[in-house]
C-alpha cells in the first residue's frame, strides 16, 4: 500500500551493453517487503551502449517503476555520477546488473541501517563460503586491495570493491565524488568513511558466480590502478597534514 509518508528508494543498476541479466535482477527485488518497511521503489538502469546505436531505448519489466537513463560516456563511476545528479531519493541502493549480488537480502540490510542509524552500508563478499564464486586470483587481489585501504586509511571495510551498497541522501550530499572509472568503488567508501565514520558499516553476504561474460577492463590493470589511486590519496593527505 502506498502512503504519502513513504520514503523514496532508488535502485541503481549500471550496465555496459545489453548482455547483463537485468530483468532477473529486477525480479529478485523484494518490492512488497520494502513497501511494508515504508519505501516506494523506482529502479534506474544506467545504460551505456557499447557502440553508437540508433536502436530504441531498451525496456525492462518489473512490478515497480523502472526508468532507463542513457549515459553515452563509458565508466562505472560515470554511470553513478550521472545517476546521482539526476535522481532524487531518500536512499540509494546500488548494485551490478550481473546477478552476482543477493538483492533479496535488501530488507534485512535496510532494517539494520534504520535501526542502527547507518547512512552507508556496504557488503563483504570476501568470505570463505563465497570462494568458488571468484575466478583465479580475483579473491586474493580483492583481499590485498582491501588490506591496502585499511593500512593507509584504517578503512573498516573488508571488501572495498564490493558493488552492492546503500547510501542515504543525507550522507551522499556531503560527499565529494569525481572518479568516473572503477576507482569510484574505492572513492565512495573512502569518502563516506572520512566524512562520517560512525555512520558506516559492512555486512557479510553470499556472492554468486557471474554467468555472462564481463565487458570490463583487465582485472590486473584495474587492481593496479586502484592501488595507485589509494596511495596517491594517502600521499595527498600526508602533504596536507604537513602544511598544517
Ligand atoms: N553504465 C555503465 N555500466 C557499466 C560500465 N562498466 C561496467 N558497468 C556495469 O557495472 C557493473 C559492474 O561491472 P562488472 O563488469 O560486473 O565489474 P566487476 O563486478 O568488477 O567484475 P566481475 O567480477 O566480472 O563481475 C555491471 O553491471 C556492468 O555492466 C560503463 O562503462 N557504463
Ligand atoms: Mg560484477
Amino acid at each position: 500500500m502506498i502512503s504519502l509518508s513513504n520514503k523514496r528508494l532508488a535502485l541503481i543498476i549500471p550496465i555496459l551493453g545489453l548482455s547483463e541479466p537485468v530483468t532477473q535482477v529486477l525480479s529478485s527485488f523484494p518490492s512488497e517487503k520494502l513497501l511494508s518497511l515504508g519505501f516506494e521503489t523506482t529502479a534506474y538502469i544506467v545504460y551505456t551502449p557499447l557502440e553508437e546505436t540508433k536502436d530504441p531505448l531498451p525496456s525492462f519489466l518489473a512490478n515497480f517503476p523502472v526508468e532507463v537513463l542513457i549515459e553515452p560516456k563509458k565508466g562505472y563511476g560515470q554511470a553513478y555520477l550521472t545517476a546521482f545528479a539526476k535522481i532524487k531519493a531518500d536512499i540509494f541502493v546500488c548494485l551490478d546488473g550481473d546477478m552476482t549480488y543477493p538483492l533479496f537480502l535488501l530488507p534485512k540490510l535496510i532494517s539494520l541501517s534504520l535501526s542502527d542509524s547507518y547512512l552507508f552500508l556496504s557488503t563483504n563478499r570476501l568470505i570463505e563460503s563465497n570462494r568458488d564464486s571468484f575466478s583465479g586470483w580475483n579473491l586474493v587481489g580483492n583481499k590485498l586491495l582491501s588490506f591496502f585501504h585499511h593500512l593507509l586509511f584504517h578503512l573498516p571495510f573488508r571488501d572495498t570493491q564490493s558493488g552492492f551498497w546503500l547510501i542515504s541522501s543525507s550522507l551522499l550530499d556531503r560527499l565529494s565524488l569525481h572518479e568516473t572509472s572503477f576507482l569510484f568503488s574505492s572513492e565512495i567508501k573512502l569518502e563516506a568513511f572520512l566524512v562520517d565514520p560512525s555512520s558506516c558499516t559492512e555486512v557479510k553476504i553470499p556472492y554468486f558466480q557471474r554467468n555472462v561474460s564481463s565487458k570490463s577492463v583487465n582485472k590486473l590493470i584495474s587492481g593496479l590502478n586502484i592501488g595507485l589511486f589509494i596511495l596517491k590519496r594517502f600521499l595527498k593527505k600526508q602533504s596536507k597534514n604537513e602544511l598544517h
